[in-house]
């Protein structure tokens, strides 16, 4: 199969990322696997040597990511398509009762380290006049949920950064488009967000969820239409899932 172009994803090594690479890979794409855990990204080049290049690296230490970016062998400089999917859920606390550790986390990962590495990529697809940056926002970006406070908060920017994104690139070809999923299972989202295995389980229990390969689907059909067509954001959910009414407090 011909190169149909070269993909840079983040948050390749495991869930939606290594669902995407795969994907991609299969659909014809060079992809730059980014992640932090090395390991992961080796199984990933065992099962596509000749199409996956590794690179390790940490959404929240944007200079690391920046090195990275700039020290890509020549052959893999040429990037077509961005897929800003590293990002993370902490906790489901309401506030007050919050870490702001975990705040920072999510804010450095979901939005500083997203913008950064986007503005790394995104003067060479204008330069070449040629690129797809897609980002993972969520439904938690639009519809608020109890203890979804600073996640949320984080993909309602990262949908609005999207639209001034496609705003600022009118009039090039470049394509933008964020994918806002809803419950989606079999990956560490809910793992990371609970830090506890069975409370993990219990968001899925009695669900058909949204899966990885669902996103990479959709990955592969906006990436797929003509050149023409730009899709700027899709919402989705599971079949069992639906957007909840505003809530009221009763005396
Ligand atoms: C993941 C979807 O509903 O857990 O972003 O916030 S949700």
């Amino acid at each position: 199969m011909t190169c149909k172009g070269i993909a840079l994803v983040t948050g390749a090594s495991v869930g939606f990322g290594r669902e995407i690479t795969c994907r991609l890979v299969r659909d014809g794409y060079k992809v730059i696997a980014a992640a932090r855990r090395k390991e992961k990204l080796e199984q990933l080049v065992a099962q596509f040597p000749e199409s996956i290049y590794p690179v390790v690296m940490d959404m929240m230490d944007t200079k690391g990511v920046e090195q990275s970016i700039n020290q890509l062998p020549t052959e893999w400089q040429n990037i077509d398509i961005l897929v800003n999917n590293a990002g993370l859920a902490l906790g489901v606390d309401p506030i007050p009762n919050i870490s702001l550790p975990s705040w920072d986390q999510m804010v450095q990962t979901n939005i500083v380290g997203l913008i950064h590495l986007t503005q790394y990529i995104i003067g060479g697809m204008i330069k070449r006049q040629k690129g797809h940056v897609i980002s993972l926002g969520s439904i938690a970006g639009t519809y608020p949920y109890p203890g979804g406070n600073v996640y949320g908060a984080t993909k309602a920017f990262v949908a609005q950064f999207m639209l001034n994104l496609k705003t600022d690139l009118l009039g090039t070809p470049i394509r933008v488009t964020n994918i806002e999923p809803g419950l989606c299972g079999g990956t560490e989202f809910s793992e990371v967000r609970l830090k506890d295995h069975e409370k993990a389980k219990d968001v899925y229990a009695g669900t058909q969820p949204l899966t990885a390969q669902d996103i990479a689907e959709t990955v592969s059909w906006v990436v797929g239409l003509p050149a023409h067509v730009n899709i700027n954001r899709i919402e989705m959910m599971p079949v069992c899932q639906a957007p909840a009414g505003v809530a009221v407090s009763r005396k």
